[in-house]
């Protein structure tokens, strides 16, 4: 049963834990994106003026037109709530940069544009349709916040070179994108332009994809950019994380167009792959920077996850889209994981730096001069989050996500060409008026699991019932279906219920070795971490899960937990037949996404128990 999504536009953050981390990324990320891109020559580039004898820091790069893009989208869905000339002004000179340096026949990219037209479409692996997919998303997004299609009309030109060149002629030395995106991007240009051959476009990348001769494997591996077998076909979720995700983003959404169900069912099969054996209990992705890819089921090593923050904010997208195919409250618990923590872990606390990797833990030793040479030492992250990276695409990434979350939270389904049920996905306290829907939600979610739903325009109301939540408690009778409650409120216009949160230990599979003898902790849905910074140390701690887990405080929007067990006494001996000497402790823990915001800590998310 599809279902139709409401739109960030029409959705009013009200106030609590997202309110307060839209209100900084609207104040602090916003600019501070904008600023290290202008300062590092992004965004003058898309005057196309750079030549040799030019700063060479300021040299463009093959996808910087992807980085620019997805801040001019984050951009636009603040702007779909308040006017900002001084913001619009920036847009309009990169949107001016485009229009004067596009080919008479449509072409645009930063880098082709200045260096060379004639290579463009010749290399499979250079960006060009990824940096395309990313500024028909901007172009979409830029036009639905104000009203001014030149973007849009602009990348519409480029969308039909596209399938002028890959289509129509076969001129291009590839078939399918090196760097998939493109795919979920055409299909917001279907939905916002009507035109039909952005779709057919879409599908053709998507049923050529692992299905021709003309493609060459990337790194001469068929798994890295996903080449291995036709789309419908698919079954694992393999090769770099976030080109794959976005990949079966569009595939799904390709799906929920066409009515597609084998390429649906590819999805299920990828996304089930994914998430019960490929993905961090933080919904990271990646278990080696080698090639920022999936590796094999259980194969997730806590210090060197690579876990980069594109790939949680994909894989967000990824389940967001299933659930508008089908609601299944399976979905919704993988975007709200990706939410809470390993996709929220990617900014800091005052939104002004940002992490690309996001570790499970962190050890002061790894970080010792002279044990590693510099590439081995590259497995480890800076411990504290930084302003910008070279490759910078996870800061512009983490901004879009935050200024669009109302786009997670509803969606309804219609009876007879009428709204029926609307669906809750997420607790975000949130409003919106649209289509002849209104609804109203009140929660201190993720803090507090007492959630109050008033809506009106639809027969019943289905919220989600989280994988934690054992039993949702609720004075109005509820059914459940695929984990959804749903109230009937043709008679009523409010439900209150409450998602009884608590705080538990959470075990991995023992395939999962650096787990072994460890627990995770959770509250709801956030992952919770030890550091250095409340804790003299994070290494010597055994928890003794029988004495239960204590909420002491608030912290970071959640409660502050402690949990108790035994202290190693620490001896400096290296190997000793005697026993080690324990006693009583105590071991603080914090929301992981809260983790390195007060300096450079050790760190860890599972703990070893005594059981
Ligand atoms: O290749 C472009 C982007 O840079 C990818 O999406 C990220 O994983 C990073 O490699
Ligand atoms: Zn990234």
């Amino acid at each position: 049963m599809k279902n139709i999504s409401i739109s960030c536009k029409y959705i009013k953050i009200k106030d609590g834990f997202w309110s307060s981390r839209q209100k900084i990324n609207r104040t602090v990320t916003l600019d501070a994106v904008y600023n290290r891109f202008n300062d590092t020559g992004k965004i003058s580039a898309f005057q196309c003026s750079w030549k040799p004898g030019d700063d060479e820091r300021k040299k463009p790069h093959l996808f910087w037109d992807s980085d620019v893009a997805k801040w001019i989208e984050g951009a636009s869905y603040i702007l779909m709530h308040e006017k900002i000339p001084s913001l619009e002004e920036k847009i309009d000179k990169i949107v001016d940069g485009i229009d004067n340096n596009m080919t008479k026949d449509g072409y645009f990219n930063v880098y082709y544009n200045i260096f060379g037209l004639s290579g463009r479409f010749t290399d499979r692996n250079n960006h060009e349709l990824y940096c395309a997919g990313h500024h028909f998303e901007a172009a979409c997004a830029y036009y639905e916040a104000t009203g001014k299609d030149k973007y849009l009309n602009l990348m519409e030109r480029f969308a039909d070179l596209i399938y002028k060149i890959f289509v129509e002629d076969k001129s291009a030395y590839f078939m399918t994108p090196g760097h998939p995106e493109i795919e979920l991007a055409l299909i917001k240009l279907y939905r916002t332009s009507k035109k039909q051959k952005y779709l057919d476009l879409c599908r053709f990348f998507v049923e050529k994809r692992g299905q021709n001769d003309k493609d060459i494997p990337l790194f001469g591996d068929l798994k890295y950019a996903y080449d291995e077998v036709p789309l419908k076909n698919a079954v694992y979720a393999d090769g770099h994380c976030v080109r794959t995700n976005y990949l079966m983003s569009g595939v799904c959404d390709l799906a929920y167009e066409t009515g597609d169900t084998e390429l649906y069912e590819a999805c299920k099969r990828v996304l089930k792959n994914a998430a019960e054996k490929r993905m961090y209990i933080t919904g990271g992705q990646g278990s080696t920077y080698l090639g920022e890819r999936y590796t094999s089921d259980y194969h997730l090593p806590n210090k060197t996850a690579y876990a980069e923050t594109c790939a949680s904010i994909s894989l967000g997208m990824y389940a967001h889209r299933m659930e508008l195919y089908e609601p299944d409250s399976y979905y919704g618990d993988i975007v709200e994981r990706v939410l809470y923590n390993g996709a929220l872990s990617g900014v800091s606390l005052d939104g002004d730096s940002f992490f690309y990797e996001n570790p499970l833990e962190i050890r002061n030793e790894d970080y010792a001069v002279n044990y590693y040479d510099f590439e081995k030492s590259r497995h480890f992250i800076p411990r504290i989050r930084q302003q910008m990276f070279s490759c910078s695409c996870c800061p512009p990434n983490i901004l879009r996500l935050i200024a669009s979350i109302g786009d997670y939270i509803y969606s309804y389904s219609t009876q007879n060409g009428k709204a029926d049920t609307l669906f809750i996905h997420q607790y975000i306290s949130s409003s919106f008026c649209h289509e002849g829907i209104s609804a109203n939600i009140n929660t201190k979610f993720p803090l507090d699991g007492a959630v109050t739903v008033k809506a009106s325009g639809v027969k019943y109301i289905a919220v989600r019932i989280p994988y934690y939540c054992k039993k949702l408690i609720s004075d109005t009778p509820y059914t459940v279906k695929s984990g959804y409650a749903y109230f009937d409120i043709q008679d009523i216009d409010e439900i209150s219920f409450d998602l009884n949160l608590s705080a538990r230990f959470v075990y991995s599979n023992t395939s999962v070795y650096d787990n072994i003898g460890k627990a995770a902790v959770m509250y709801g849905p956030a992952v919770y971490c030890a550091e250095t910074a409340d804790n003299e140390s994070v290494e010597n701690f055994f928890a003794d899960t029988s004495l239960g887990i204590k909420i002491t405080g608030e912290k970071f929007g959640l409660p502050e937990i402690v949990l108790s067990g035994l202290r190693q006494i620490i001896s400096d001996e290296l190997y000793s037949e005697n026993k080690p000497l324990q006693i009583p402790g105590t071991l603080k823990m914090i929301p992981y996404f809260a983790f390195a915001n007060r300096g450079e800590h050790e760190m860890i998310t599972f703990i070893p128990v005594k059981n």
